[in-house]
């Protein structure tokens, strides 16, 4: 029986748990105070550390929560507004409500309230709440004496995000050019998106995009089974196995290298991991924004460009179905 129960570590099973709770490094002038009292909790346990708190919010965390809660309550009100005040409505129809943004008359213009405005309040307050948790995880990285790698790499994803509520619409002219909030009506606005642009599918831009996307879960499976695997010698103690090449990060190569040939090393595979994740968003957002900008429609696009091939030419006349006899009967 033994030797098929070979060793299988996917789930957490160690509970890291010291005596104390332990409050986090010394906090420098002008800092603010860490709030809660820490506690542990077996099933935080299950998942990462057991020990919860204490969460620093300083200035900046309570501004941002505060701007993001403002967001969230105009959403709400307007959805619940749209739906006359009836809250089991609300609730029911909540995936499918939305805020809008302003009708293209209205251009880069301010609309009354009801007309869109409540839409660009909202997204005035969620990007402030968005960028000012930006600042956050950039000045409590330095504070803490580490590289600002996390920042930059949210910033990667807020760069789409203000291209597509912010960035293109400017350039396009219009508010109406944005994303709606709503859970459906934005995937809806997506459909739409690609549709009135001829097919983003044709976009090598949304085409990188995906790739990064793919590649991302890639690597990160990859990664994530690589280091469980070797868990046994150790593997998950990744910093040391960079500076010490021990037997996890040898065997770990070694396997890697004897099915493809090559491997990544113990430091390097986070610097894949890294750029992938960071270019998807990056690159998708180059896509997003020469879209109706440069390239009005990207299948001619590439039809121009020799990879999609064009509509076969139709000799025959084609007759429209809404004139024939049995339309009109
Ligand atoms: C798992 C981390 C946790 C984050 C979560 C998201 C809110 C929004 C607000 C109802 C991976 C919390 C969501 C606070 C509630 C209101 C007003 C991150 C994890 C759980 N989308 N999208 C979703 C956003 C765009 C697309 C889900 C945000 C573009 C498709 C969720 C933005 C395009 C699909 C969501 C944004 C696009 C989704 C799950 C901003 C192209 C899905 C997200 C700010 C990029 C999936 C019903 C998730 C789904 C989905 C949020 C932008 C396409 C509601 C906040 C305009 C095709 N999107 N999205 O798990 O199930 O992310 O939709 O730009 O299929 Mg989206
Ligand atoms: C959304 C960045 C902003 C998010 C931020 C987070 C909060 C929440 C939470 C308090 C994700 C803020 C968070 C406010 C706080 C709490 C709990 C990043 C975001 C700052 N596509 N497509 C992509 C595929 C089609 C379309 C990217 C696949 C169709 C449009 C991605 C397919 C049509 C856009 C991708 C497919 C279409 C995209 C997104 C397949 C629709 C975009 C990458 C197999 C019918 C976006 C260039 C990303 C883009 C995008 C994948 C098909 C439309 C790779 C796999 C043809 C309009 N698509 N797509 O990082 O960049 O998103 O395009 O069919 O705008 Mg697509």
């Amino acid at each position: 029986m033994t030797a098929f129960v070979h060793y299988q570590n996917i789930f957490t099973r160690i509970q890291v748990r010291p005596p104390e709770a332990y409050p986090g490094t010394h906090l420098g002038p002008g800092d603010s105070n860490r709030e809660g009292t820490p506690r542990f909790h077996h099933l935080f346990g299950r998942f990462g550390d057991s020990q919860v708190g204490p969460i620093y919010l300083g200035y900046l965390g309570v501004l941002s929560i505060f701007a993001g809660s403002i967001a969230i309550c105009i959403m709400g009100l307007n959805m619940l507004a749209s739906v006359r005040w009836d809250i089991f409505e609300f609730i029911r129809q909540l995936p499918w409500l939305a805020l809008e943004p302003p009708a293209a008359k209205w251009g880069l213009k301010v609309p009354p309230l009801r007309e869109g405005g409540w839409w660009i309040v909202a997204g005035f307050f969620l990007t402030i709440s968005i960028l000012l948790w930006w600042a956050r995880t950039y000045r409590r990285a330095r504070q803490l004496g580490m590289g600002t790698h996390v920042a930059w790499a949210f910033a990667a994803a807020i760069w789409l995000y203000l291209v597509l509520g912010f960035i293109r619409p400017l350039a396009m002219g219009s508010w109406s050019e944005a994303v709606p909030f709503g859970i459906f009506p934005h995937l809806d606005w997506t459909a739409a998106f690609s549709i009135r642009y001829g097919n983003l599918f044709y976009n090598p831009f949304h085409a990188l995009s995906i790739v990064f996307l793919y590649g991302s879960t890639l690597l990160f499976a990859m990664h994530g089974a690589t280091i469980l695997a070797l868990g046994r010698y150790g593997g998950e103690r990744e910093l040391e196995l960079i500076a010490d090449r021990g037997t996890a990060a040898e065997r770990g190569a070694l396997f890697w290298r004897w099915c493809m040939g090559f491997n990544a090393s113990f430091e390097s595979i986070h610097r894949w991991a890294w750029w992938f994740a960071v270019l998807c968003p990056l690159t998708g957002g180059i896509g997003i924004l020469l879209t109706g900008t440069v390239v009005d429609n990207w299948y001619l696009w590439a039809v121009e460009r020799h990879f999609a091939p064009s509509y076969p030419q139709l000799w025959a006349p084609v007759l429209d179905p809404a004139l024939t006899a049995g339309a009109a009967r």
